[in-house]
Protein backbone atom coordinates (compact mmCIF):
# COMPACT_ATOMS: atom_id res chain seq x y z
CA UNK A 1 0.00 0.00 0.00
CA UNK A 2 1.43 3.47 -0.88
CA UNK A 3 1.98 5.92 2.00
CA UNK A 4 -1.30 7.75 2.42
CA UNK A 5 -1.33 11.35 4.10
CA UNK A 6 -4.14 10.45 5.91
CA UNK A 7 -3.28 7.42 7.57
CA UNK A 8 -2.83 7.60 11.51
CA UNK A 9 0.11 5.66 12.16
CA UNK A 10 -0.43 2.72 14.45
CA UNK A 11 2.66 1.70 14.87
CA UNK A 12 4.74 1.11 17.97
CA UNK A 13 7.54 3.58 18.43
CA UNK A 14 10.62 1.69 18.94
CA UNK A 15 11.95 2.16 22.63
CA UNK A 16 14.95 4.15 22.63
CA UNK A 17 15.73 3.35 26.19
CA UNK A 18 19.63 4.18 25.91
CA UNK A 19 20.92 6.16 28.83
CA UNK A 20 16.87 7.65 28.51
CA UNK A 21 15.49 7.33 32.29
CA UNK A 22 12.68 9.16 30.69
CA UNK A 23 11.65 6.63 28.88
CA UNK A 24 8.61 4.95 29.41
CA UNK A 25 9.19 2.03 28.36
CA UNK A 26 10.25 -0.27 31.11
CA UNK A 27 13.52 -2.05 30.40
CA UNK A 28 15.59 -3.94 32.32
CA UNK A 29 19.34 -4.23 32.40
CA UNK A 30 22.15 -5.92 34.42
CA UNK A 31 25.39 -7.23 35.26
CA UNK A 32 25.38 -11.36 35.19
CA UNK A 33 28.67 -12.45 36.60
CA UNK A 34 29.71 -15.66 35.26
CA UNK A 35 31.76 -17.21 38.09
CA UNK A 36 33.24 -20.77 38.68
CA UNK A 37 36.01 -23.37 39.39
CA UNK A 38 38.80 -23.37 37.12
CA UNK A 39 37.78 -25.29 33.70
CA UNK A 40 34.04 -25.60 33.85
CA UNK A 41 33.15 -23.91 31.06
CA UNK A 42 32.39 -20.22 31.63
CA UNK A 43 34.27 -18.77 28.88
CA UNK A 44 32.45 -21.49 26.70
CA UNK A 45 28.74 -20.27 27.80
CA UNK A 46 29.81 -16.63 27.20
CA UNK A 47 30.73 -17.09 23.76
CA UNK A 48 27.60 -19.34 23.16
CA UNK A 49 25.38 -16.87 24.97
CA UNK A 50 26.91 -13.28 23.13
CA UNK A 51 27.17 -15.75 20.11
CA UNK A 52 30.63 -15.01 19.16
CA UNK A 53 34.73 -16.10 20.34
CA UNK A 54 35.13 -13.22 22.16
CA UNK A 55 36.70 -15.14 25.64
CA UNK A 56 39.31 -17.15 24.91
CA UNK A 57 38.43 -21.52 25.53
CA UNK A 58 40.78 -23.88 25.96
CA UNK A 59 41.26 -27.44 27.13
CA UNK A 60 43.81 -26.24 30.17
CA UNK A 61 42.95 -24.80 33.68
CA UNK A 62 43.05 -21.24 34.11
CA UNK A 63 42.90 -19.56 30.63
CA UNK A 64 40.97 -16.78 31.21
CA UNK A 65 42.65 -14.00 33.47
CA UNK A 66 40.84 -10.87 33.13
CA UNK A 67 36.90 -10.35 33.11
CA UNK A 68 35.66 -10.11 29.84
CA UNK A 69 32.19 -8.33 28.95
CA UNK A 70 29.70 -10.04 26.71
CA UNK A 71 26.56 -7.87 25.49
CA UNK A 72 23.33 -9.56 24.62
CA UNK A 73 20.09 -7.50 24.06
CA UNK A 74 16.85 -9.21 23.31
CA UNK A 75 13.77 -7.41 23.11
CA UNK A 76 13.50 -4.98 26.58
CA UNK A 77 15.88 -7.09 28.39
CA UNK A 78 20.11 -6.02 28.21
CA UNK A 79 22.52 -9.16 29.59
CA UNK A 80 25.96 -7.64 30.61
CA UNK A 81 27.60 -10.75 30.83
CA UNK A 82 31.00 -11.13 33.20
CA UNK A 83 33.18 -13.53 32.30
CA UNK A 84 35.91 -14.14 34.74
CA UNK A 85 39.00 -16.35 36.14
CA UNK A 86 38.89 -19.41 37.72
CA UNK A 87 37.90 -19.55 41.73
CA UNK A 88 41.40 -21.07 42.63
CA UNK A 89 43.72 -20.75 45.08
CA UNK A 90 45.69 -18.30 44.86
CA UNK A 91 49.73 -19.03 44.66
CA UNK A 92 51.32 -16.21 43.12
CA UNK A 93 50.29 -12.46 42.70
CA UNK A 94 49.14 -12.94 39.08
CA UNK A 95 46.74 -15.86 40.40
CA UNK A 96 45.75 -13.15 43.21
CA UNK A 97 44.47 -10.76 40.66
CA UNK A 98 42.86 -13.06 39.24
CA UNK A 99 40.97 -14.36 42.04
CA UNK A 100 40.36 -10.59 42.70
CA UNK A 101 38.67 -10.23 39.38
CA UNK A 102 35.97 -12.60 39.63
CA UNK A 103 35.58 -11.27 43.47
CA UNK A 104 34.83 -7.92 42.38
CA UNK A 105 32.91 -9.06 39.19
CA UNK A 106 30.79 -10.39 42.19
CA UNK A 107 29.85 -7.57 44.10
CA UNK A 108 29.49 -5.70 40.97
CA UNK A 109 26.61 -8.25 39.34
CA UNK A 110 23.11 -8.07 39.82
CA UNK A 111 22.78 -11.56 39.04
CA UNK A 112 25.28 -14.46 39.71
CA UNK A 113 26.03 -16.96 37.64
CA UNK A 114 27.74 -20.39 38.92
CA UNK A 115 29.01 -22.73 36.25
CA UNK A 116 30.20 -25.93 37.25
CA UNK A 117 31.95 -29.16 35.42
CA UNK A 118 29.49 -31.61 36.22
CA UNK A 119 30.94 -34.96 34.28
CA UNK A 120 32.60 -34.83 38.00
CA UNK A 121 31.32 -34.84 41.81
CA UNK A 122 32.11 -32.08 43.72
CA UNK A 123 34.99 -32.53 45.27
CA UNK A 124 35.88 -30.68 49.07
CA UNK A 125 38.43 -28.09 47.07
CA UNK A 126 34.77 -27.13 44.61
CA UNK A 127 32.85 -26.85 47.97
CA UNK A 128 35.55 -24.79 49.59
CA UNK A 129 36.48 -22.37 46.64
CA UNK A 130 32.79 -22.08 45.73
CA UNK A 131 31.47 -21.09 49.00
CA UNK A 132 33.74 -18.67 50.14
CA UNK A 133 33.46 -16.82 47.00
CA UNK A 134 29.83 -16.66 47.21
CA UNK A 135 29.41 -16.42 51.08
CA UNK A 136 28.59 -12.42 50.49
CA UNK A 137 26.63 -12.69 47.51
CA UNK A 138 23.06 -11.63 48.06
CA UNK A 139 21.84 -11.22 44.21
CA UNK A 140 19.51 -13.73 42.67
CA UNK A 141 21.96 -17.00 41.99
CA UNK A 142 21.54 -19.46 39.17
CA UNK A 143 23.49 -22.32 39.30
CA UNK A 144 24.54 -23.90 35.31
CA UNK A 145 25.45 -27.57 35.83
CA UNK A 146 27.54 -27.78 32.54
CA UNK A 147 28.98 -30.36 29.91
CA UNK A 148 25.72 -32.23 30.40
CA UNK A 149 26.35 -33.86 26.68
CA UNK A 150 29.56 -35.63 28.57
CA UNK A 151 28.35 -36.04 32.36
CA UNK A 152 27.01 -39.15 33.81
CA UNK A 153 23.74 -38.56 35.67
CA UNK A 154 25.21 -39.93 39.03
CA UNK A 155 27.57 -36.77 39.14
CA UNK A 156 24.60 -34.56 37.98
CA UNK A 157 22.43 -35.32 40.59
CA UNK A 158 25.27 -35.09 43.49
CA UNK A 159 25.87 -31.75 41.90
CA UNK A 160 22.19 -31.16 41.99
CA UNK A 161 21.82 -32.27 46.01
CA UNK A 162 24.87 -30.42 47.01
CA UNK A 163 23.07 -27.19 45.34
CA UNK A 164 19.93 -27.88 47.14
CA UNK A 165 22.25 -28.10 50.41
CA UNK A 166 24.65 -25.26 50.28
CA UNK A 167 22.83 -22.69 47.79
CA UNK A 168 19.25 -23.47 48.72
CA UNK A 169 18.13 -20.29 47.45
CA UNK A 170 19.76 -21.36 44.04
CA UNK A 171 18.06 -21.93 40.54
CA UNK A 172 19.66 -24.92 39.18
CA UNK A 173 19.75 -25.34 35.13
CA UNK A 174 21.03 -28.26 33.27
CA UNK A 175 23.26 -27.09 30.46
CA UNK A 176 26.07 -28.21 27.75
CA UNK A 177 28.08 -24.46 26.80
CA UNK A 178 29.31 -26.55 24.20
CA UNK A 179 26.47 -27.42 21.98
CA UNK A 180 23.94 -25.01 23.60
CA UNK A 181 21.69 -27.09 25.28
CA UNK A 182 19.71 -25.70 27.96
CA UNK A 183 21.69 -22.51 27.18
CA UNK A 184 18.09 -20.84 26.02
CA UNK A 185 16.19 -21.77 28.74
CA UNK A 186 18.98 -20.72 31.68
CA UNK A 187 19.08 -17.21 29.30
CA UNK A 188 15.59 -16.75 29.95
CA UNK A 189 15.56 -17.16 33.44
CA UNK A 190 18.15 -14.57 33.81
CA UNK A 191 16.16 -12.13 32.23
CA UNK A 192 13.43 -12.82 34.57
CA UNK A 193 16.16 -11.58 37.75
CA UNK A 194 17.53 -8.63 35.59
CA UNK A 195 16.54 -5.35 37.43
CA UNK A 196 14.47 -2.54 35.98
CA UNK A 197 16.64 0.41 34.69
CA UNK A 198 18.08 1.81 31.24
CA UNK A 199 20.39 -0.50 28.61
CA UNK A 200 23.70 0.66 29.65
CA UNK A 201 25.08 -0.05 26.06
CA UNK A 202 23.90 0.76 22.41
CA UNK A 203 21.60 -2.57 21.54
CA UNK A 204 23.66 -3.98 18.64
CA UNK A 205 26.80 -3.86 20.64
CA UNK A 206 27.80 -7.28 22.28
CA UNK A 207 31.35 -6.27 23.43
CA UNK A 208 32.73 -3.94 25.50
CA UNK A 209 36.51 -4.15 25.71
CA UNK A 210 39.01 -2.90 23.57
CA UNK A 211 39.76 -4.80 20.01
CA UNK A 212 43.60 -4.79 20.83
CA UNK A 213 42.29 -6.85 23.78
CA UNK A 214 40.71 -9.70 21.76
CA UNK A 215 43.70 -9.37 19.55
CA UNK A 216 46.31 -10.37 22.19
CA UNK A 217 44.12 -12.68 23.56
CA UNK A 218 43.52 -14.89 20.32
CA UNK A 219 47.54 -15.02 20.22
CA UNK A 220 47.59 -16.29 23.51
CA UNK A 221 45.25 -18.96 23.16
CA UNK A 222 47.35 -20.15 20.25
CA UNK A 223 50.52 -20.31 22.70
CA UNK A 224 47.98 -22.45 24.89
CA UNK A 225 46.90 -24.60 21.90
CA UNK A 226 50.67 -25.03 20.84
CA UNK A 227 52.77 -24.99 23.69
CA UNK A 228 52.76 -27.48 27.07
CA UNK A 229 53.86 -26.95 30.51
CA UNK A 230 54.71 -24.21 32.06
CA UNK A 231 55.04 -22.14 28.59
CA UNK A 232 51.29 -21.45 28.26
CA UNK A 233 51.38 -19.75 32.06
CA UNK A 234 54.48 -18.02 32.16
CA UNK A 235 53.80 -15.87 28.41
CA UNK A 236 51.71 -12.64 28.34
CA UNK A 237 50.59 -11.01 25.34
CA UNK A 238 50.59 -6.79 24.79
CA UNK A 239 49.60 -5.09 21.70
CA UNK A 240 51.81 -2.69 20.65
CA UNK A 241 51.19 -1.07 17.28
CA UNK A 242 47.91 -1.59 15.50
CA UNK A 243 47.80 0.50 12.06
CA UNK A 244 44.23 -0.12 10.58
CA UNK A 245 45.00 2.78 7.74
CA UNK A 246 46.84 0.59 6.27
CA UNK A 247 45.93 -3.23 3.92
CA UNK A 248 46.54 -5.24 5.35
CA UNK A 249 46.11 -4.17 9.02
CA UNK A 250 49.75 -3.94 10.70
CA UNK A 251 49.64 -4.86 14.38
CA UNK A 252 52.91 -5.75 16.63
CA UNK A 253 52.36 -8.32 19.79
CA UNK A 254 55.06 -8.16 22.10
CA UNK A 255 54.91 -11.66 23.98
CA UNK A 256 56.39 -11.22 27.34
CA UNK A 257 58.34 -14.60 28.79
CA UNK A 258 59.26 -15.31 32.52
CA UNK A 259 62.63 -16.50 31.87
CA UNK A 260 65.24 -16.11 28.71
CA UNK A 261 65.39 -19.77 27.75
CA UNK A 262 61.37 -19.38 26.91
CA UNK A 263 62.85 -17.28 24.65
CA UNK A 264 64.02 -20.20 22.99
CA UNK A 265 61.23 -22.51 23.19
CA UNK A 266 58.78 -20.26 21.81
CA UNK A 267 60.85 -19.27 18.93
CA UNK A 268 61.95 -22.67 18.43
CA UNK A 269 64.74 -24.13 15.89
CA UNK A 270 65.60 -22.53 13.04
CA UNK A 271 62.02 -20.02 13.94
CA UNK A 272 59.60 -22.96 13.44
CA UNK A 273 57.74 -22.87 16.55
CA UNK A 274 56.94 -19.09 16.20
CA UNK A 275 56.42 -19.54 12.78
CA UNK A 276 53.47 -21.58 13.19
CA UNK A 277 52.05 -19.59 15.96
CA UNK A 278 52.22 -16.55 13.72
CA UNK A 279 50.32 -18.16 11.17
CA UNK A 280 47.83 -19.80 13.80
CA UNK A 281 47.27 -16.52 15.35
CA UNK A 282 46.93 -14.92 12.07
CA UNK A 283 44.39 -16.61 10.81
CA UNK A 284 42.11 -16.21 13.97
CA UNK A 285 43.01 -12.17 14.22
CA UNK A 286 42.25 -12.38 10.38
CA UNK A 287 38.40 -13.71 11.42
CA UNK A 288 37.76 -11.80 14.27
CA UNK A 289 38.73 -8.49 12.17
CA UNK A 290 37.57 -9.40 9.09
CA UNK A 291 40.55 -8.02 7.31
CA UNK A 292 43.62 -8.96 6.01
CA UNK A 293 46.71 -8.82 8.82
CA UNK A 294 50.18 -8.32 9.10
CA UNK A 295 51.22 -10.32 12.29
CA UNK A 296 54.61 -9.14 14.04
CA UNK A 297 55.46 -11.04 17.00
CA UNK A 298 58.61 -10.24 19.23
CA UNK A 299 59.50 -12.04 22.15
CA UNK A 300 60.99 -10.32 25.22
CA UNK A 301 61.82 -11.48 28.74
CA UNK A 302 60.26 -9.77 31.30
CA UNK A 303 62.05 -11.77 34.48
CA UNK A 304 59.48 -13.11 36.88
CA UNK A 305 56.40 -10.89 35.74
CA UNK A 306 53.81 -13.30 37.23
CA UNK A 307 55.35 -12.21 40.75
CA UNK A 308 56.17 -8.76 40.31
CA UNK A 309 53.48 -6.05 41.31
CA UNK A 310 54.56 -3.75 39.04
CA UNK A 311 54.91 -5.44 35.59
CA UNK A 312 51.53 -6.99 36.82
CA UNK A 313 50.54 -3.37 36.67
CA UNK A 314 51.87 -2.68 33.14
CA UNK A 315 50.44 -5.59 31.62
CA UNK A 316 46.80 -4.03 33.45
CA UNK A 317 46.01 -6.50 36.11
CA UNK A 318 45.04 -5.12 39.53
CA UNK A 319 46.32 -7.14 42.12
CA UNK A 320 44.29 -6.39 45.74
CA UNK A 321 46.19 -4.00 47.80
CA UNK A 322 45.11 -5.71 50.56
CA UNK A 323 47.10 -9.04 50.14
CA UNK A 324 50.27 -9.97 52.03
CA UNK A 325 53.35 -10.74 49.60
CA UNK A 326 53.92 -13.65 51.48
CA UNK A 327 50.25 -15.00 52.00
N1 LIG B 1 31.93 -31.61 26.58
C1 LIG B 1 31.84 -30.33 26.92
N2 LIG B 1 32.97 -29.61 27.06
C2 LIG B 1 32.83 -28.30 27.40
C3 LIG B 1 31.58 -27.70 27.62
N3 LIG B 1 31.78 -26.40 27.96
C4 LIG B 1 33.12 -26.22 27.95
N4 LIG B 1 33.75 -27.35 27.60
C5 LIG B 1 35.20 -27.57 27.46
O1 LIG B 1 35.82 -27.35 28.72
C6 LIG B 1 37.13 -26.78 28.54
C7 LIG B 1 37.25 -25.51 29.35
O2 LIG B 1 36.35 -24.55 28.82
P1 LIG B 1 36.50 -23.01 29.14
O3 LIG B 1 35.30 -22.32 28.58
O4 LIG B 1 37.85 -22.51 28.75
O5 LIG B 1 36.40 -23.03 30.74
P2 LIG B 1 36.58 -21.82 31.76
O6 LIG B 1 35.65 -22.08 32.89
O7 LIG B 1 36.42 -20.54 31.06
O8 LIG B 1 38.06 -22.06 32.24
P3 LIG B 1 39.10 -21.00 32.92
O9 LIG B 1 39.13 -19.78 32.07
O10 LIG B 1 40.38 -21.75 32.87
O11 LIG B 1 38.62 -20.75 34.29
C8 LIG B 1 37.28 -26.58 27.05
O12 LIG B 1 38.00 -27.66 26.52
C9 LIG B 1 35.85 -26.56 26.53
O13 LIG B 1 35.71 -26.98 25.19
C10 LIG B 1 30.40 -28.51 27.45
O14 LIG B 1 29.26 -28.08 27.59
N5 LIG B 1 30.61 -29.81 27.11
MG1 LIG C 1 37.69 -18.98 30.85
Amino acid sequence: MPPNAYAIDLTIPEPDAVGDPTSDVTTRAGYVALVGRPNAGKSTLLNQLVGEHLSIVTPKAQTTWQRVTGLVTIERDQLIFLDTPGLLEARDLLQRAMLGAALRALEEADVVLLVIDATRPPSSADAERILSALETVRVPLHVALNKIDEAPETALEQWETWVREQLSAARIHRISALDGGGVEGLQNALREDLPPGPFLYPEDDIASDPVRFFVAELVRETIFEQFHQEIPYSVFCQVEAFREAQDPVYIQVVVYVERKSQKGMLIGKKGAAIRALGEASRAKIEHFLGRSVYLDLWVKPLRAWRKNRAYLGQLGFRVPEDDSENH
